[in-house]
C-alpha cells in the first residue's frame, strides 16, 4: 500500500531493502535482479558498490512527465573470468539481455489489458488482490469494487498507449508463443539446463496472472505450458528461481 512505501521517494514496487552494513535501498525489479546476481557470482564488491553501477537517470517525457530509468539494468558487473563462467559465449549474454528487455518493454504491458479486460475479469483480479493484501473489511470491499472499475477503464487507456489489438488475448498469445519459439526445442530453458535471467523475467510476468481467466486461456491457446511447468519444477526443487 502507498502508506507502506512512504519512506521512499521512489514510488513504485518492488523495492528491496538490504541490510548491507548500512541500510541500502534498491529500486526497479531488473536492477534488483542484476545487482543480486552480480553479487552472488562475484562477491568481490559490496552490494553498495554494485548498486552504484546502476545509477538512476531522470528524463522528461514529451508530456512533461518526469521518469526515472536505471542505466545498465540488464548488465551484470562481472570480470572476465566470471563472465566466462556465466556466459560461455557472447551470444548467450546478448540473448539474455534482449529478452529481459522484451519482458519489461512489451510482455509486462499485456498484463493489465488482459486481466482487467471485462468488468467480470477486473472484479476477479481485484478479489485476488484484496484477498492477498492487507485490507480491512470495509476498505477491502471498497478497494475491490472501486479498484476494479477504475482499472477496467485504465486498462483501456493502456491498451491504446501500447497499441494492442482489439482482442488483447491475441497479443498475449502471440508474445508468449514468440518466447517459446525463442527458447526453441533443443533446450529446456533459454539458459540451457537451468533458467537464466530472461527465463526469470518472463516467468515473473506470467506468474502474476495465475488463477485468472487470462492465465487459463493462455495455457490452453499457446505452447507455453511445458516451459512454464519446468520453471515451476526448478523453483520447487531449489526454493528459488536462480
Ligand atoms: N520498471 C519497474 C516498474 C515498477 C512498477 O511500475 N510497479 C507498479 C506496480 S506493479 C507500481 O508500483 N506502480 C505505481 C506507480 O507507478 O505509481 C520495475 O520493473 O520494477
Amino acid at each position: 500500500m502507498r502508506k507502506e512505501i512512504k519512506f521512499s521517494s521512489y514510488r513504485k514496487v518492488p523495492i528491496l531493502l538490504a541490510n548491507a552494513g548500512s541500510p541500502l535501498q534498491l529500486n526497479d525489479s531488473s536492477v534488483i535482479i542484476s545487482a543480486i546476481k552480480t553479487y552472488l557470482v562475484s562477491r568481490r564488491n559490496s552490494l553498495e558498490e554494485i548498486v552504484s553501477f546502476y545509477p538512476p537517470v531522470k528524463t522528461v517525457t514529451e508530456q512533461g512527465k518526469e521518469v526515472v530509468e536505471y542505466e545498465n539494468k540488464y548488465w551484470l558487473m562481472l570480470d572476465e573470468k566470471e563472465t566466462k563462467k556465466v556466459y560461455p559465449v557472447k551470444e548467450v549474454r546478448v540473448e539474455e539481455m534482449k529478452w529481459r528487455k522484451w519482458a519489461d518493454d512489451w510482455l509486462v504491458h499485456l498484463i493489465s489489458p488482459n486481466v482487467y479486460r471485462t468488468p467480470k475479469e477486473a472484479l476477479a483480479s481485484f478479489d485476488y488482490i484484496v484477498r492477498e493484501g492487507k485490507f480491512g473489511t470495509l476498505e477491502g470491499l471498497f478497494a475491490k469494487y472501486v479498484g476494479a472499475l477504475a482499472m477496467f477503464f485504465v486498462s483501456k487507456r493502456l491498451k491504446k498507449r501500447h497499441q494492442l489489438r482489439d482482442d488483447v488475448r491475441e497479443d498475449l498469445y502471440e508474445a508468449v508463443n514468440e518466447w517459446v519459439k525463442a527458447v526453441g526445442k533443443n533446450r529446456l530453458f533459454m539458459g540451457g539446463n537451468q533458467p537464466n535471467l530472461a527465463d526469470l523475467a518472463v516467468y515473473g510476468v506470467l506468474r502474476v496472472m495465475e488463477g485468472l481467466e487470462a492465465f487459463d486461456d493462455m495455457m490452453v491457446h499457446t505452447k507455453i505450458q511445458p516451459w512454464y511447468q519446468r520453471m515451476e519444477e526448478v523453483i520447487e526443487k531449489t526454493g528459488v528461481a536462480i
